[in-house]
């Protein structure tokens, strides 16, 4: 099954979730009045997309029916889906560290798919012929090591470790140090996802920063945080967390398959103006890809995306 396929497979929820509701309103008004609006309105806070989002999409709308002097609901649908593509348009910088050598950090919470988007990554960049090295700057548990290594057997990717509990800065000056000597383009680094505590967490990215100002300190930085979109408004409040400490640059949506939270893409995008760069569908090397917003949005609302169908 193709990107696509397995996109518009996986967001069959969310459809259901945000999709069918809006239909209903296009179709059970008559029409466009404040109720219209107003249900619209509940259909899209309900589907995950957030309040922020919600207001911003329905503001827009209510412009682009005024300037269009459009009467009927039904054609509204249209400026609805060009609305939440507009939002999620991605900055013409977004994937700048593919081109430069660059130090891509992915963060974020225990169990969201750090590890996998790492090597996911590793093998998307290989597929460019780009030279990869991987950190494995989760020390906190052997297992996470041994994952990255298959991981590394899989893509071709180089990676750089240490023994469990050592020092993830450490970890991080030896790959920088390898970077060099090999000539490598990107370095992609795993980190941990137990910190106890958002001190704790501070500590270990200031100590990171650190070596990388000292050692690399012409490296593109690129910080990715990695969500897992079946959290749904749970994974706002991480990112909240995670930008207070550090300075996000970009973020990758997991476990898009089958979620009926993936409205969420959007929730995120409007709140934070941080953008989301990849997503996943699965647990397999080919299951991440570039956020496209009108591949997504099409995926969303089941329209033909006739570039990419199979
Ligand atoms: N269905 C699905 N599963 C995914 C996706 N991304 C990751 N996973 C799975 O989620 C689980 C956790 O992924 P990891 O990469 O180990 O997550 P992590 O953030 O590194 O976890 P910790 O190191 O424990 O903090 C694994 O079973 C992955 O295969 C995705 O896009 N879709
Ligand atoms: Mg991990």
């Amino acid at each position: 099954m193709g990107f696509f396929s397995k996109l518009k497979e996986g967001l069959t929820k969310t459809r259901d979730n945000i999709v069918s509701g809006i239909d209903s309103v296009f179709s059970g008004f008559s029409s466009i009045d404040d109720d219209f609006y107003d249900e619209l309105e509940e259909t899209l806070i309900m589907g995950d997309i957030g309040v922020v989002a919600t207001e911003e999409i329905l503001d827009d709308l209510k412009n682009k029916v005024k300037e269009n002097k459009i009467k009927n609901p039904a054609d509204c649908k249209q400026l609805l889906i060009d609305s939440i593509k507009e939002k999620m348009n991605l900055g013409e910088n977004a994937y700048e560290f593919e081109n430069r050598q660059s130090i891509v950090m992915l963060i974020g919470v225990n169990g969201v798919g750090k590890t996998t988007s790492v090597g996911k990554l590793a093998g998307l960049l290989k597929a460019q012929n780009k030279k990869v090295i991987m950190a494995a700057a989760d020390t906190f548990r052997a297992a996470a090591i041994e994952q990255l290594t298959e991981w590394s057997n899989r893509t071709g990717a180089d990676i750089i470790a240490q023994s469990e509990g050592s020092d993830p800065a450490a970890v991080i000056y030896d790959s920088i140090a390898a970077c060099k000597a090999r000539k490598a383009d990107v370095l992609l680094c795993d980190t941990a996802g137990r910190l106890q505590n958002k001190k704790n967490l501070m500590e270990e990215l200031r100590k990171i920063d650190r070596v990388i100002e000292r050692e690399y300190s012409d490296a593109y930085r690129e910080n990715l945080i990695v969500l897992d979109a079946t959290t749904g408004q749970n994974a706002l409040s991480q990112l909240r967390e995670f930008n207070d400490v550090t300075n996000i640059t970009g973020i990758i949506l997991t476990k898009m398959d089958g979620t009926a939270k993936g409205g969420i893409a959007v929730a995120i995008q409007a709140e934070f103006g941080i953008p989301v760069k990849y997503i996943g569908v699965g647990e397999k090397v080919e299951d991440l890809q570039k956020f496209d917003s009108d591949t997504f949005v099409n995926a969303l609302f089941d329209v033909d995306n006739g570039s990419d169908e199979d």
